[in-house]
This record gives structure tokens, C-alpha cells and sequence, in this order.
């Protein structure tokens, strides 16, 4: 029997509202349409036990949490799959992940008093992305999407840094591709199905 091909693992970035779950999705489907396996993952999983004290942090604005405390329970919420990260992508699943160790390090970083090489470390060790999806979009769009501003990190102040510290990122890096999703929904979708097949 041949060795099956390790999985890709693919994360996508960007402000709040920039579209990450959609686009994650379609990607899904769009792989599984080319008979590729692909599996949805994203974070904050909110459903374990560092998920629920992260979700009453960003849905409380008056939960009080020290920001190297929250920075370490982001972290946390991830190191907590990285076994399932690591078999899936064995047995073969490509990941599209919907946020990854770069939230964890751009949302605290842009805060007052917090160091940026100081919130890199605990990410070190996580499996490392094939590619990255920078959702990029102006914040007069976002402020007008569903639901934008219902939680703790949702005002114009913080996401401006965030988008700024990405684009910093970006140009740091040469696995992340800009992708602009102020477009159609389908637009989007032709761009980032279009770089996949490139790279596959
Ligand atoms: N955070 C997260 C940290 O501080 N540290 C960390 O380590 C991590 C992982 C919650 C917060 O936590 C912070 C970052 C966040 O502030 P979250 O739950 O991922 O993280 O929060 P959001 O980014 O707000 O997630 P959402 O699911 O709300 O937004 P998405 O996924 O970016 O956007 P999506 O796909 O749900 O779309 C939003 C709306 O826009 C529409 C959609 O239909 C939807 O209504 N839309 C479009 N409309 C027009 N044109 C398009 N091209 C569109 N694309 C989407
Ligand atoms: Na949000």
C-alpha cells in the first residue's frame, strides 16, 4: 500500500466580520467537490473548558482578565488539539482552519504594555501552516456586517491595529496571500479555491 499524503493544513486570518467562517466553508466544499478530504476547524473552540472562559471573556465586557492571562488561555484552547491536528493531517485530512496562533498573537499584541515577542512564544511548537488566507477588508465595511460590535474586541480602535499588525505579518512571511473580501462572496471563493490549486 502507498503512504498517504500528509493534509495541508490551511488558516485563515482577519479582522472580526472579515469572513473567515464563510470562506473556511466554501473552501471545504470546493475541496470535497475534487474528492479531496478537508475537514472545518476553527478558534476559539468555545465549547472546551479554556473555550468557555475565553467565550465569557469576549461576550462579558466586564470580565475582568489580566491580558497575559487571556493570551495564554487563547493559546491554550489551541495546544489542547494539537493531537487531533497532527493525526488528521497524517491520515491524510486537509485543515482549513478558521484562526490560528496569528489571532492569538496580533489581538494581544496591538494592547497597551504587551510585548510582541513576549506573545509569540507560547504558539512555538504548534504545527505550521502550509498557507495563510489574510481576509482584508476597509473597517467601514466590516462596522456595517451582522452582528458586528456584540463583542469585546469589536470597536474601530482595536480592529484598525489588528488589520495594520497583520498586514506587518504578511509582508514577513512568504506563505500568506492578501485576499481582498470587501468583493462577492464568489469572488472570494474563485480566488482562494484558484491559490489552492496552484500550490496543490
Ligand atoms: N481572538 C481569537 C484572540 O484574541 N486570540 C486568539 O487566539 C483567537 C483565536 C473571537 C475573537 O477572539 C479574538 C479575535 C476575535 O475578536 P471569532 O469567534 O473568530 O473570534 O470572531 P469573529 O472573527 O468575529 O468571527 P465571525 O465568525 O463573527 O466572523 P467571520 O468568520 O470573519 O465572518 P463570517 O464569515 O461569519 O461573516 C460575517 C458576516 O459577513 C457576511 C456573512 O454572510 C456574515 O453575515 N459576509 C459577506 N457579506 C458580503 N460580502 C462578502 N464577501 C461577505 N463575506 C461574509
Ligand atoms: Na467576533
Amino acid at each position: 500500500m502507498g503512504q498517504i499524503k500528509r493534509g495541508a493544513l490551511i488558516v485563515f486570518e482577519g479582522v472580526d466580520k472579515s469572513g473567515k467562517s464563510t470562506h473556511c466553508k466554501k473552501l471545504v466544499e470546493a475541496l470535497e467537490n475534487f474528492k479531496i478530504k478537508a475537514k472545518f476547524m476553527s478558534f476559539p473552540d468555545r465549547s472546551t473548558l479554556t473555550g468557555k472562559l475565553i467565550d465569557n471573556y469576549l461576550r462579558n465586557k466586564e470580565c475582568q482578565l489580566d491580558d497575559h492571562a487571556i493570551h495564554l488561555l487563547f493559546t491554550a484552547n489551541r495546544w489542547e488539539k494539537v493531537d487531533q491536528i497532527k493525526s488528521l493531517l497524517n491520515d491524510g485530512v486537509t485543515l482549513i482552519v478558521d484562526r490560528y496562533s496569528y489571532s492569538g498573537i496580533v489581538y494581544s499584541a496591538v494592547k497597551k504594555n504587551m510585548d510582541l515577542n513576549w506573545c509569540k512564544q507560547p504558539e512555538i511548537g504548534l504545527p505550521k501552516p502550509d498557507m495563510v488566507f489574510l481576509l482584508s477588508i476597509s473597517q467601514e465595511e466590516i462596522m456595517v456586517r451582522p452582528g458586528f460590535g456584540s463583542e469585546r474586541y469589536e470597536h474601530r480602535e482595536m480592529q484598525e491595529k489588528v488589520a495594520d499588525m497583520y498586514l506587518q505579518l504578511s509582508r514577513e512571511c512568504d506563505n500568506w496571500e492578501v485576499i481582498n473580501t470587501a468583493r462577492s462572496i464568489e469572488d472570494v471563493q474563485d480566488r482562494t479555491c484558484e491559490e489552492m490549486c496552484r500550490e496543490n
